[in-house]
């Protein structure tokens, strides 16, 4: 568009930022209300897309609304700088993993650049630097002290590609989240922070982010947490000292219990076959060795037949003395409760399966048939406050026989052929029977979780080194925190392609080392942690990221912390968020911060799709940075991808228009150079139309973005440069007042979007300072009288009454007043609505059949 150069002006302004750093927070004695928003820190791969600039661009309208609004915003950058995709790279072309990730990192901070992203750049920090991991060091020395860092021998994920260990976090459907190889099983000796310790804050702290942070994050973080809620009970085994405990959710069908698996590859297996005969012995063995290919999704797979081995022992049922024939069968797993359960083939599916398939004996002991009703509270909540329908079986409990229909009756109901339970609803009878194991001392209340331990080690070379020493007489000690950081030796020479062991391993001289309580000689740990470690507490790190005396300061942390808006993919919806909500709670518990969720809000982004899937250098769909700084430029890309959807939406590449949104800027500066009036002209003399719309603009656009509605907002910036536009060409003309209020207020809300056009149209309106910093303009509550339209309520197709509503009104609101509505009550009668659809703000349509 003429006269409208998006690239110059980029350049022209980011120059002036880099000069006059205007983003930067605010220290101590800066008195405005203060806001942390932090985009998830990116790792320096070389392949910047445009999936990260939908990131960064809704990082940067967060953080800009906020400094409008008066606050001192904190919003930092730095990288995530450890990992395997260094390493693998370095292997690749035998370089230092330290080149290719700073240099990678400089073309970042480019790119960061000529974005305008409004970063305060003074905090940048980048995990790999020692200055960096030493904190880490340290934490692993607090959560060590704590006893949440244990080392164990346990059959861990392994991943026979990157040869490494993998946290079970790190499995996707079975196959390794990184290179998608198959993940098998190894025994090792690892070290694990005990996040189980936190199992119960974890997942009830997710109530106070209810409504903060996405749905769908809340509830895959619970699933993954997985809080079952039971009894543990006692079954005596027949030839045994030992008593062996089994957890059961259904503590009420105890009396239906019919017979009773281990999982074979347990110690218990073991044991109980030892004293078995030649031939069943041989028959465990050859099933194990089976066993231990499958992975664990495989065991608890519904749809494959069930296997397993009788071990010709038997289990004592300890409220009715049955004995129940103990086997060994794969969808017992070891490390989930006890690793045995007692089985209820009657209602529970997977023990029916086996049942039927090994011709064991089946018990009902809960009539389904019998509806739960009366004095007893129909709706029962289950452990996430789900209501559980209690809907009777219809057919008769003969007929619903699961011996014969291969269904377990797993509903609501009341119990039978269980002694003094019988008649009991489930959850009367759960209550009763942990009673009545509590008082014979066989059973108790309890609970299991699905979540495990977190696997910190890691058999590579580019992460921290773990900070211990191993002395030759067996012994671990810490390395003292006044020797930290242990740094990482140099890379060149050392031979990092994965193998199996520790590169570090590898570097003589550095494993050498002393005890540092003895002085013998003793070895250092050759394995690195995790990088989910460093990703745990970054963002306290960015509050004082120089620090060399500390890891954050707790002053600091007072004044930001926690997050006030965090935002990233989600991918990380389990994994980095869990381990960071743990180590805040740690951190808490240590007395160093005062709150224990770390991120208040958070938002998660969509992903770019371009031909249907995610952009990935692997799959070589990216279109990328870089080249789009130039064409279309900055600003209109950050249009383009705000404007695509709703935030939380997948974008598809071919629908993002590109060239729509360089034309609306370029219409928003026409706008802006085409006033002719003073800053000082009295607004209230302007057109009042377009005073009405620029103000209704200003009222919406604050709530619009704390709801994330930022394409909502775009759309409305272009209603109002079309309605300015109107009134230069055929209205008032470019000297009205209202046409110069109408352009300062575009450039200051499209500052959210477009810094760079947003600071041009501000100078070219004749003011001097960066409109990056102009507070919000308030809306005049005069100019904001209510539109008006009619809307048509319909029953069955019929238009049975007329409303007048606000224009604005949305469907929940409309359909209620159609509702409530007296001729809509009347024409309705006892007909009962069906179905309603809605169309705000003009139709409401009611279906009675
Ligand atoms: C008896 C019973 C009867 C069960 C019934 C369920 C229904 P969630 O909800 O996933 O926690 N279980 C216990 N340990 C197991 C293990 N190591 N491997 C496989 N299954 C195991 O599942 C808890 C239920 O899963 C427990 O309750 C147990 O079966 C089984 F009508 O006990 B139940």
């Amino acid at each position: 568009a003429d006269g409208y150069d998006a690239y110059a002006i980029q350049q022209k302004w980011q120059a002036r930022w880099a000069e006059e750093d205007p983003f930067r927070a605010g220290g101590a004695d800066d008195t405005r209300p203060r806001k942390y928003v932090l985009g998830m820190f990116p790792y320096p791969s070389g392949d910047l897309h445009m999936g990260h600039a939908e990131n960064y661009a809704y990082v940067d309208i967060v953080a800009r609304f906020w400094r409008h609004r008066g606050y001192n915003v904190l919003n930092p950058i730095g990288w995530d700088s450890f990992g395997l995709p260094a390493e693998n790279a370095a292997i690749q072309r035998g370089a230092d993993p330290r080149e290719w990730t700073y240099a990678n990192i400089e073309k970042h901070k480019k790119s960061f650049r000529e974005y305008g992203s409004s970063y305060d750049w003074s905090r940048i920090l980048h995990t790999s630097d020692p200055e960096y991991y030493r904190w880490n060091q340290w934490l692993f020395q607090r959560l060590l002290e704590r006893g949440l860092a244990y080392r164990k021998a346990s059959p861990v994920n392994w991943c026979p590609n990157d040869q490494t260990v993998l946290a079970n976090e790190q499995v996707v459907d079975g196959h390794c989240e990184r290179c998608g190889a198959e993940v098998t099983k190894k025994n090792l000796t690892q070290w694990y922070f005990k996040i189980t310790a936190y199992a119960d804050r974890l997942l009830d702290d997710l109530n106070q982010l209810e409504g903060f942070w996405p749905q769908k994050v809340i509830r895959m973080q619970r699933n993954w947490i997985g809080r079952s809620v039971g009894a543990d009970i006692d079954f005596e085994i027949e030839g045994r000292d030992e008593k062996v405990t089994v957890f059961s959710t259904r503590p009420d069908t105890l009396h239906g219990a019919t017979f009773f698996v281990v999982a074979p590859d347990s110690d218990l297996a073991a044991e109980l076959v030892s004293g078995a005969d030649a031939e069943v012995r041989m028959r465990f063995q050859a099933y194990l060795e089976q066993v231990r290919k499958e992975s664990d999704i495989e065991r608890q797979s519904t749809d494959r037949p069930k296997t397993g081995v009788f071990l010709g022992r038997y289990a004592i049922n300890p409220v009715n003395g049955d004995r129940l024939p103990i086997w060994a069968a794969d969808y017992v797993l070891a490390d989930y409760g006890h690793g045995a359960v007692m089985a209820v083939p009657a209602h529970d599916q997977r023990d029916l399966d086996f049942a039927r398939a090994f011709d064991l004996p089946v018990k009902v002991v809960v009539d389904t048939t019998a509806p739960i009703t009366g004095a007893i509270p129909v709706i029962e909540l289950d452990e996430q406050g789900v209501p559980i329908d209690p809907g009777a079986d219809e057919a008769s409990l003969v007929d619903l026989d699961p011996a014969k229909t291969g269904v377990a009756l797993t509903g609501e109901g009341r119990m039978i052929n269980s002694g003094p339970l019988d008649g009991l609803s489930k959850r009367n009878a759960i209550a009763r029977m942990i009673e009545q194991l509590e008082a014979a001392g066989t059973g108790r209340a309890a609970k299991s979780f699905r979540l495990r331990d977190w696997l910190i080690s890691r058999q590579r070379f580019w992460g921290t080194p773990i900070p211990v020493v191993h002395t030759e007489d067996g012994r671990i000690v810490p390395v003292p925190d006044d020797q930290l950081p242990l740094e990482l030796p140099n890379a060149v020479g050392l031979d990092l392609k994965p193998k199996g062991t520790s590169p570090l391993g590898g570097a003589t001289e550095w494993m050498q080392t002393i005890d540092p309580e003895t002085g013998e000689p003793a070895l250092r740990d050759p394995d690195t942690m995790d990088t989910f470690v460093d990703s745990s507490w970054y963002f306290l790190r960015f509050l004082n990221p120089g620090d060399k005396t500390e890891a954050f300061s707790t002053r600091e942390a007072d004044r930001w912390a926690p997050v006030d808006s965090y935002i990233g993919g989600v991918e990380h919806a389990i994994l980095h968020l869990l381990y960071a909500r743990f180590i805040t709670k740690v951190l808490f518990d240590m007395g160093l911060i005062e709150f224990t969720e770390p991120f208040s809000s958070l938002i998660n982004q969509g992903m770019v799709l371009l031909g249907g899937s995610k952009m990935s250098k692997s799959k070589g769909n990216l279109v990328e940075f870089e080249a789009s700084m130039k064409d279309p430029g900055a600003d209109a890309a950050r249009v383009a991808i705000t404007f695509a959807g709703p935030v939380e939406d997948d974008i598809n590449w071919e629908d993002v228009s590109t060239t729509g949104a360089q034309k609306f800027l370029a219409r928003a500066w026409r706008v802006a150079s085409d006033v002719t009036s003073d800053p000082d002209v009295i607004w209230a003399e302007g057109d009042i139309a377009l005073r009405r719309v620029t103000h209704r603009l200003l009222a919406d656009a604050s709530g619009l973005i704390e709801q994330n509605k930022f394409n909502v907002v775009v759309a409305r910036l272009m209603e109002l440069v079309n309605a300015t536009r109107k009134v230069i060409d055929t209205g008032a003309g470019p000297a009205d007042p209202a046409v110069r209020e109408a352009a300062e207020v575009t450039a200051m809300v499209l500052d959210l979007f477009a810094p760079h056009t947003a600071e041009e149209m501000w100078e070219v309106l004749g003011y001097d300072g960066f409109v990056g910093l102009v507070p919000w303009r308030q809306a005049d509550s005069m100019l904001l009288v209510e539109e008006t339209v009619t809307a048509v309520v319909q029953i069955d197709g019929k238009v049975r009454a007329t409303l007048d509503v606000p224009a604005r009104i949305d469907s929940a609101e409309l359909e209620r007043l159609a509702r409530e509505d007296a001729r809509i009550v009347r024409s309705l009668g006892d007909r009962e609505i069906v179905r309603a659809i809605v169309r705000a703000p003009k139709v409401v349509s009611f279906s009675t059949r």
